[in-house]
């Protein structure tokens, strides 16, 4: 009897069966694993090979998660307002809406190719008015709470798309979108104070379970630091300028100050000789982006010919003005220590300005400087302060500055609120009107959602306002308070809006009364791994769980941090390198003659075998027949032993608990490629065995349940091949009889700055090296980016890894 390996008709087979009786059917009794993808923008080129990557992840994890007996939640939407869509439309000359239909048509379908276990039940789009009526719900309690307000703000334009960008979206002075060099337009803005959550959302990055890079990102973003702010008093005047330093111990060596072009000082301190000079360089700086300025390569500035006072020297310090200083930032004026600090040390080297060098490195003499000394030292040059170790120095010289009214300590943050408003058409319209008696009012919650019109033009305006404000009949209407004539808000929400809730919809997607109901919630929520590209590390997680600190504050969670688990999937790159742009190379990442030629369970396998899933591998299309080849060495394996099944032995045994071992702990710990590869070399040993003594039918039958959440389709022909009744995913995960295996292990833990990250079984008799080693491997995904500056091993208890 020949029996091919015939994909096309398998995998045709069960994606019936599974569509008229689901692997995962609803059951309460059952605990809960909410397993998410960060959903997509539909785009008109479908899906490439780098999406399915971490598709394949979450829907592998979703099905083994099912076979342990969970109930999986495992939806699938889109992310389909914003700009990708918008551009798109506007390029294909097709109204949004109907582009984004199309798209998500698409995507669908290349979706159910790859034999995912999406509950399409729960499908969401954030363009649905049923869905967009809660983003504005959310935005319209947002306001009530004083967390919206308006604002003029010089904000990043792109004078090509037209729009304002968020400094976010400024990518190296360019529009991250077209490239185009942004520039500044001064516009009326949506802003939401996520600076008042600064300080819950640092503190609580502590207790995730998420990759430390990502957590260190987004610390970073926030970025929090600790200094003081200490006022020179302007030489010859009672005012004084306020300057921010996290270094109070280097005052000594402040030989000048600099304001940026903005402070207020600037017009009010300069003398005669220099009015031309500040008032040109001032009105040059507004033109230029902060991106911009941080960026610049040489140092700019003009002296404005007034001196403050040193406060601790006395002596007299030349005030400057240069953009390198940011207005809003600290209090937008710093002192200048060029001994310690490079930007300055740079900057006096340009104006030729004094260099005192205030902090010296234990056991070094005072040479000249040829570049900052910016490490800790003790204090020399510094008075009565001389000797002190600079750290304590801080602390002192604070001190000291408390005592005679000049400083004080503060706290800043890099964070800023948010701008939240865009120019654009395709976006959910801010629920606000405009009413000249009442001021702003919000679109009362009975009246929402506020549908976008439907209209025939909807490129930007280049006047930078949104092209609704162009559509009087929706515009016009009267004031919700008092019935006057008033107008509606023209501006539209960013993309960000619609994605930084979607995970709380799922769940219960059709509710019309809630957002989520409290039962629904209380089951499902929050998510409990959450998988996407490391793009997303800082905004959208940064959105996300701000949002649900809010929801949380006004209680329609009972949770203030939305994803407990985060994985990181490494990007899919062209041969050689680079990123595969959808527009240029869609066609030769298209999964889909892969899929028709090979059957989309070799693509998965290929998918989990080109690299470990957390970081970058590079695509060869190529690849994807060693996989192919193995699936069917596989099969025919399976043939073999069906047709010729073996007494079980003692080393058949060992074997399959040996397997089972492998395999699942390679999968917990998300070592993906190597479950492959430890499939391909368990395949090439037992049909070794086949031609020797045989294999059993129990150790076959354990390997084909091993394989489902890897290869679904291929599983589950196998397994009723084996005469079995039932699906694959019904049988339960097999469990590994340690007592069968000969090796001796312990399992012990593993840490990162001492807090528990994971756990590894190891031999505990094999060498140190080795240990670490593998408690490396079995964390490698959250240690990803991170500098290990030390390696601990406790015999038989854990691994600790110093990062930095
Ligand atoms: C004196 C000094 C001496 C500084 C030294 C550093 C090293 P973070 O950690 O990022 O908060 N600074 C303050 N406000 C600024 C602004 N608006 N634009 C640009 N730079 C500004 O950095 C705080 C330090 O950045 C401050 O400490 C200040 O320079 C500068 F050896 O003050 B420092
Ligand atoms: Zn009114």
């Amino acid at each position: 009897m020949e029996n091919k390996y015939n994909h096309k008709q398998i995998e045709k087979k069960w994606r019936g069966v599974w569509a008229e009786k689901p692997i995962n059917p609803p059951d309460n009794s059952k605990p809960k694993f909410y397993c998410l993808d960060m959903f997509p923008y539909p785009s008109g080129s479908g899906l490439h090979v780098g999406h399915w990557r971490g598709y394949v992840i979450s829907d592998v994890l979703s099905r083994h998660k099912i076979m342990q007996g969970y109930e999986v939640l495992h939806p699938m939407g889109w992310d389909a307002f914003g700009l990708p869509a918008e551009n798109y439309a506007i390029k294909m000359k097709i109204h949004p809406e109907e582009a984004v239909k199309d798209c998500i048509k698409i995507f669908k379908t290349q979706l159910n190719d790859i034999g995912t276990v999406y509950d399409w039940k729960n499908e969401l789009s954030t363009t649905d008015p049923a869905y967009y009526k809660w983003t504005q719900w959310i935005f319209v309690q947002m306001f009530k709470k004083g967390l919206a307000y308006e604002k003029e703000m010089p904000l990043n334009w792109c004078p090509s798309c037209k729009v304002v960008l968020a400094n976010e979206e400024v990518i190296a002075g360019g529009c991250e979108r077209c490239g185009t060099e942004a520039t500044k337009k001064n516009l009326r803005q949506w802003m939401l104070r996520i600076t008042d959550y600064a300080e819950r959302l640092l503190a609580d990055l502590d207790g995730l379970d998420w990759p430390e890079k990502v957590k260190k990102m987004q610390s970073e973003w926030i970025g929090k630091s600790y200094g003081s702010e200490i006022d020179f008093k302007i030489d010859g005047s009672n005012n004084a300028i306020k300057v921010f330093t996290t270094r109070p111990d280097t005052l000594f060596g402040a030989t000048f100050m600099v304001l940026a072009p903005e402070h207020e000082f600037v017009m009010q301190i300069y003398t005669n000789e220099q009015k031309n000079a500040i008032e040109a360089y001032v009105k040059a700086a507004a033109a230029k982006s902060n991106v911009d300025r941080m960026a610049a390569k040489e140092k700019t500035g003009v002296f404005t010919g007034a001196y403050a006072v040193n406060p601790l020297s006395g002596g007299l310090v030349p005030v400057w003005v240069s953009d390198y200083v940011l207005a809003d930032y600290g209090t937008g004026a710093i002192m200048c220590v060029p001994a310690h600090d490079e930007r300055d040390f740079e900057f006096a080297k340009k104006f030729g300005l004094e260099i005192r060098q205030v902090i010296q490195k234990e056991g070094e003499q005072i040479t000249e400087l040829t570049e900052a000394y910016i490490g800790e030292g003790v204090m020399v040059n510094s008075g009565q302060f001389d000797g002190t170790p600079s750290a304590q120095g801080k602390e002192v010289v604070l001190e000291y500055l408390e005592e005679q009214g000049i400083g004080k300590k503060t706290t800043n943050y890099k964070l800023r609120d948010w701008v939240f408003s865009r120019q654009r058409y395709w976006g959910e319209p801010i629920p606000l009107i405009h009413c000249e008696k009442c001021g702003v009012v919000p679109v009362p919650e009975v009246d929402l959602p506020v549908e976008l019109p439907r209209v025939e033009f909807y490129e930007p305006t280049d006047t930078g306002e949104s092209p609704l404000s162009k559509i009087d009949e929706w515009v016009n209407v009267s004031c919700p308070t008092c019935g006057a004539a008033a107008k509606r808000e023209t501006n539209t929400m960013p993309q960000w809006a619609g994605s930084s809730w979607y995970f709380m919809r799922y769940p219960d997607v059709n509710n019309s009364n809630a957002l989520v109901s409290k039962e629904i919630a209380q089951k499902w929520l929050p998510v409990d791994y959450y998988i996407g590209g490391v793009e997303h590390a800082i905004l959208h997680l940064l959105y996300a769980r701000f949002y649900t600190k809010f929801l949380y504050d006004i209680g329609v969670v009972n949770f203030e941090e939305p994803f407990k688990k985060l994985f990181n999937n490494g990007m899919v790159m062209k041969k050689g390198g680079g990123k595969i742009s959808k527009s240029k190379d869609g066609e030769s990442f298209s999964p889909d003659d892969l899929v028709a030629n090979y059957g989309c369970d070799a693509l998965r396998m290929y998918e989990l075998f080109i690299g470990p899933p957390e970081q970058d591998a590079e695509w060869d299309s190529r690849g994807i027949e060693g996989t192919f080849r193995f699936l069917n060495k596989l099969w025919k394996l399976a043939d073999d032993v069906r047709a010729n099944p073996a007494q079980t032995t003692k080393e058949l045994e060992f074997i399959k608990n040996k397997m089972i071992y492998d395999i699942t702990y390679r999968l917990n710990n998300l070592n993906l490629n190597t479950v492959v590869s430890g499939f391909m070399e368990y395949t090439n040993k037992l049909s070794d065995l086949v031609k020797t003594g045989g294999v059993d039918k129990a150790t076959m039958e354990v390997m084909v349940r091993l394989l489902a959440p890897f290869a679904p389709h291929m599983a589950e022909e196998l397994w009723e091949l084996f005469g079995n009744n039932g699906s694959v995913f019904a049988q339960g995960w097999p469990a590994c009889d340690a007592s069968k295996m000969v090796e001796d292990t312990i399992q012990i833990v593993v840490q990162v700055n001492g807090k528990l990250r994971g756990d590894v079984t190891v031999d505990p008799n094999s060498p140190q090296e080795d240990i670490i080693a593998a408690a490396k491997a079995a964390i490698a995904a959250k240690l990803e980016g991170c500098t290990i500056v030390k390696e601990i091993y406790v015999k038989g208890k854990l691994v600790n890894f110093v990062v930095k």
